[in-house]
């Protein structure tokens, strides 16, 4: 049999060469398609969660600021090259709709539990936004983040939007968090892989500034996913510390030549995810919403991946149609946007303040209408949804999901 339109290799490397940016339009071929939404990647920020909650356990706000940092390189790995054990084998994710939750936790005997909430709360530009919390430790995560992609030199480049950011409760300590740029390689030969680019910076409210530099490829060692990372306080040259390593593998960190601490990934198992099971899954959840198109993927069925996730698309597209006419707007279960953030604005100051001097481009925020606004996590929603005062609501949203589905 003559294969399909958009199940080859080749018809698919000719699509992207004509492709116009969104991401989300991009028709590929079913072995490149992975079953995961896009709304699941905010869980590789916390596989470990006993560094997630270290910076708390430290009294010194240097070694603070240095645990953070110590955290955020050891997630590199799972966010940028996890779906790719073997090189190459990155995937096309499934594109959430609106409302689209992914919720779960974490189980450590060290750190506790640490709970994630994620979120899909723009559709049209996508954007995901997520809060990760570790109530025993007094450690939450929150952020929001979509992609700008355009295409060059068969390279996929993404700049990513938005951004992340940390608070330690014991300390009321903020940390702000920008995004790596990255690229897809590897597309003609049909074994895309990630790399990063430039850089992204740590900053925090207790006058810290952490750089990483991402030299992809290191001349000397001739390894790839290499990166340098120094720690400064602001207003001061001094470096503190410098951690170097490849993210995807090991690095050590250094207070002048000495060699302080270390981390590798062979010695740091990642903790598994807890999630209900699918039938207990509220149906807004990722995987209980994209069930019937991942067996499709499963069996490799062009047809049945397209007629599967029309229907979910479909449904979307009347609940936005009615909700015009009604004049509504899809009601966020756990965010909410705001045009301008305190908290935010005065660690972007400060960023902005030294970056010059530290050498790291000026830090702003990304337009908020790139993400629809800035996202935030919403507290009186989240206990709402715990204490069950929004049950009803809920109950309606979820309702209308359904019956716009069975149409
Ligand atoms: C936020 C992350 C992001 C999402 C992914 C670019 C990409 C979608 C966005 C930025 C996470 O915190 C970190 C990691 C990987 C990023 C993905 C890598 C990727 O390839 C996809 C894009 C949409 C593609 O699937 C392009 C198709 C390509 C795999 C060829 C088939």
């Amino acid at each position: 049999m003559a294969a399909m339109a958009g199940t080859t290799w080749t018809s698919f490397v000719k699509s992207i060469a004509s492709f116009n940016g969104d991401l989300a339009s991009m028709t590929a071929p079913p072995f490149i398609l992975s079953k995961a939404s896009l709304v699941e990647f905010s869980a590789y920020w916390t596989e470990h969660p006993k560094l997630f909650v270290a910076p708390a356990k430290e009294s010194d706000p240097e070694k603070r600021a240095l645990a953070v940092l110590k955290w955020f390189l050891s997630t590199l790995k799972q966010q940028y090259s996890s779906r790719n054990e073997k090189l190459g084998s990155e995937k096309k994710p499934l594109n959430p709709f609106l409302g689209e939750l992914f919720l779960g936790h974490w189980d450590d005997p060290e750190a506790g539990k640490t709970e994630l909430i994620s979120e899909q709360v723009s559709h049209h530009p996508p954007v995901t936004a997520y809060s990760i919390i570790n109530e025993k430790h007094g450690v939450k995560l929150q952020g929001y983040n979509g992609q700008k992609a355009s295409f060059a030199s068969m390279t996929i480049n993404v700049k990513q939007v938005g951004l992340a950011r940390l608070h330690i409760d014991a300390y009321d300590e903020d940390y702000l968090i920008t995004l790596p740029t990255l690229h897809i390689e590897g597309l003609v030969y049909g074994t895309p892989y990630v790399e990063l680019e430039k850089s992204t910076i740590i900053q925090s409210s207790s006058g810290y500034f952490a750089k990483i530099e991402y030299t992809g490829k290191g001349w000397v060692s001739g390894k790839k996913n290499c990166f340098n990372a120094t720690l400064q306080k602001v207003g001061s040259k001094d470096i503190l510390y410098t951690i170097s390593g490849q993210w995807t593998d090991s690095f050590t960190v250094k207070k002048g030549k000495t060699e302080v601490d270390s981390f590798s990934h062979k010695n740091n198992p990642t903790t598994p995810l807890t999630l209900k099971p699918i039938e207990e899954q509220d149906p807004l959840e990722s995987r209980r919403a994209w069930a019937k198109v991942a067996v499709a993927i499963d069996k490799g069925d062009y047809e049945e991946i397209g007629m599967e996730k029309s229907k979910i698309e479909n449904a979307q597209r009347e609940l936005r149609k009615k909700e015009k006419e009604e004049g509504k707007t899809w009601e966020r279960r756990y965010f909410s946007s705001v045009e301008k953030d305190s908290a935010t604005g005065k660690l972007l100051d400060l960023a902005a303040k030294y970056s010059v001097s530290l050498g790291v481009p000026a830090v702003t925020l990304d337009d908020p209408s790139k993400t629809n606004g800035i996202w935030l996590f919403d507290e009186k929603k989240y206990e709402g949804v715990k204490s069950g005062t929004r049950e009803e609501e809920l109950k309606a949203a979820v309702e209308k999901v359904e019956a716009a589905t069975a149409h």
